[in-house]
């Protein structure tokens, strides 16, 4: 494949309302297109990365800077033999794996779109058909959160995963399973917590949780493995986990037993599919992980979570809970037991709407013959 053209645009899009987590309230997202035109087929990938580096270390400007100055002229021109050969030829770019993901992910599209096979094919995925999970953001009090969980059980969705802090934890959890005490319910605090607070956390233990995504720091894969020793909940690992070294080593220090893969954390679809790969052969479970992406991003992690790897639900949800106008089309919808039907197109399988894509745009670099065209 020869890559003819890298095109970045940064669009803006505003939630329906606003998401809040441990690290702060998002409801203006910015957010990094790629599109890629190899042997005259375009892909489309998207940089997860959000506005403020409170997350991990990567923002929206931080990816617009690598992409712009050193991996779209590094890439533009070059013939690769095939998608899953960039990680290589980006290898001299340390961390910076959300900007990469992006540009990766497009290859894939395009990749696929010229085999003139569907995206979850292409990775090697086997079903048509996803399980969806929500997340939702902290609530102002637990009756008002308890109310958006009856309305997401309604709209089908097989799992609940409530976000936490210090001081709206406990009480929040408790009352969400005392009105349903059959779901499978989960929490997730993007390190909200320390060491300190392993006997708070292990009051959680009662709830009979799913799992305990993230409780302490992004980078710090030891202190997990001595919470985990404390607490019966199974902690999962988000932030964390970068690539499948990483996952292998919380596997092996038993700092979780289940793991959250995100396209965009560890750098795109060769080292996802590496990643769950190992996971199975271990025994642990992944799910797919969401960044509040546009249906574009959404549409990569439909076809990523296809993969026998993934066996639990992931916050993979449908376009209306997220956007007023997505900028793919069909919209992307859930079924009423909770599921996606994976699309059976080549490539991405959804069609991007350019004049909505053009219209949301707000700046624009476009790599051709190696030159940044502006
Ligand atoms: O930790 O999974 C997370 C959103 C932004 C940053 C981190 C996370 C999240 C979510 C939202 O949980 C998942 C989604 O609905 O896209
Ligand atoms: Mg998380």
């Amino acid at each position: 494949m020869k890559i003819e053209s890298i095109t970045l645009r940064e669009i803006r899009m505003r939630l329906k309302s606003p998401f809040e987590t441990s690290f702060g309230t998002v409801q203006d997202r910015r957010i990094v297109l790629v599109e890629v035109v190899a042997d005259g087929a375009n892909g489309w990938g998207e940089v997860t990365a959000g506005e403020t580096p409170a997350y991990n270390a990567e923002t929206t400007d931080t990816a617009w800077h690598v992409l712009t100055d050193f991996v779209a002229p590094g890439l533009v021109g070059k013939s690769i033999s095939k998608a899953s050969d960039l990680p290589a030829l980006m290898s001299q770019i340390r961390g910076h794996e959300m900007a990469k993901s992006g540009v990766e992910n497009a290859l894939w599209d395009a990749e696929a779109q010229l085999s003139g096979v569907p995206l979850h094919k292409h990775l090697g995925g086997t079903i048509e058909e996803i399980a969806c999970g929500v997340s939702l953001g902290i609530r102002e009090n637990p009756e008002a959160l308890v109310r958006r969980v009856e309305e997401e059980l309604h709209s089908g969705y097989q799992r609940i995963k409530l976000k936490i802090k210090p001081g709206k934890d406990y009480q929040f959890v408790s009352m969400v399973r005392k009105e349903f005490p059959q779901i499978r319910l989960s929490v997730d605090a993007n390190s909200a917590y320390t060491l300190d607070d392993a006997a708070h956390l292990k009051s959680l233990d009662e709830f009979d949780l799913l799992m305990m995504e993230q409780p302490l720091s992004w980078d710090d894969i030891h202190a997990h493995s001595k919470l985990q020793a404390q607490i019966k909940t199974a902690i999962c690992l988000d932030e964390c986990i970068h690539n499948t070294r990483h996952a292998l080593t919380a596997i092996e220090l038993k700092s979780c037993r289940i793991i959250n893969i995100k396209l965009g954390r560890v750098s795109g679809h060769t080292e996802a599919r590496l990643m769950q790969n190992a996971c199975r052969a271990h025994g642990v479970p992944v799910w797919c992980g969401g960044m509040l992406e546009s249906g574009i991003g959404r549409a990569h992690n439909i076809a990523m979570s296809t993969l026998a790897g993934f066996s639990l639900p992931g916050d993979v949800s449908a376009s209306q809970r997220y956007w007023n106008e997505d900028i793919v089309e069909p919209a992307i919808e859930v079924t009423a037991k909770g599921t996606i039907q994976v699309p059976k197109m080549p490539g991405l399988g959804y069609v991007v709407k350019r004049e909505v894509v053009e219209k949301l745009t707000v700046r624009r670099n476009v790599f051709a013959n190696g030159r940044a065209a502006g």
